[in-house]
């Protein structure tokens, strides 16, 4: 019985160093196809939005080892100003990233919805994505998110509906809009990341009106961004005011400009986070280069 002990707690305390140690940063093929690893499924979904009053598509990944029987936790994963519902998947190929890490045991299972993010009804990216009506949708979008497609993706998947089975992150103006909305929704959202940070971040003093909440309500904030990113300023004055407020969220700067690299490494170690006990005093060992 000692025996079992030791060796349990041995066990134990190998676990839990591990898990305080820092995630590194991509590792060699971790976006290329493993043969070996179990494929998840992408579904291409349409769903009504009374906001748009159009039909918007979306696309969903499901993991290698999904069962309608199980429930799962939901990750948004949001894309930005010059692309749509295909963006994370023609640039970033999250379905690799994401099959490599379950291959690995080293992501909890979710499923992960790319939603469109311009909620206008012609939402392509087309003409000029910097219009002013096109930037507008962007925060538009925040009702199609919480009053159509989240309910949506409620009756069509076996989903976990709490807030602490909801995450989101978005690259670039779909990291301004992860903040804005997840920060600005704690009753809906415990897990905000957001990539390259875009100008449409509100400022940290309307991000945060109430810091004491959003440190009791948070189960991980992530900022990330390239170290040679003309956009970083919004990631570092939002890093700044939550460090001033102390509340804890991991601010990782990498080397890089405003690109996949940067976006790809920033969901391979945000979402292993994801839904999993995390350790908050690990958090400072990620605020360097
Ligand atoms: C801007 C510069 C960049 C801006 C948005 C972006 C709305 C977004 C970039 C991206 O999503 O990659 O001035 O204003």
């Amino acid at each position: 019985m000692k025996r079992i002990l030791i060796a349990a707690s041995l066990f134990m305390f190998s676990w839990a160093a591990t898990a305080q140690s820092p995630l590194q940063h991509m590792p060699a093929g971790f976006d290329v196809p493993q043969p070996s690893a179990a494929k998840g499924t992408i579904d291409t979904i349409h769903y009504p939005s009374n906001t748009v009053g159009t039909t918007r598509r979306a696309l969903v990944y499901l993991p290698p080892a999904f069962s309608p029987q199980k429930q799962y936790p939901v990750l948004y994963l949001l894309h930005g100003i010059g692309g749509d519902e295909m963006e994370w998947l023609r640039g970033g190929q999250p379905q690799v990233i994401l099959d490599n890490l379950y291959a690995q045991g080293k992501l909890a299972d979710m499923i992960v919805v790319m939603p469109n993010g311009r909620a206008m009804k012609d939402d392509r990216a087309t003409g000029d994505i910097m219009a002013r009506d096109k930037v507008e949708a962007f925060s538009v979008f925040e009702k199609d998110l919480l009053n159509d497609l989240i309910p949506f993706i409620e009756k069509k998947y076996p989903v976990l509906k709490d807030r602490e089975h909801r995450a989101i992150a978005g690259l670039s103006m779909g990291g301004g809009q992860s903040l804005n909305f997840g920060l600005g929704n704690l009753d809906k959202f415990a897990w905000v990341g957001a990539f390259s940070a875009a100008p449409n971040t509100k400022s940290p003093e309307l991000l945060v009106p109430d810091p004491a909440k959003a440190k009791q309500r948070l189960k991980l904030l992530w900022l990330s961004c390239g170290d040679n990113d003309r956009l970083i300023t919004f990631s570092q004055r939002t890093h700044q005011y939550l460090d001033e407020k102390q509340v804890p969220h991991i601010y990782y700067i990498e080397p890089g400009v405003h690109d996949f690299k940067v976006w790809k490494n920033g969901l391979y170690m945000y979402a292993q986070f994801l839904f999993k006990l995390v350790d908050t005093s690990s958090y400072k060992q990620y605020s360097t280069l």
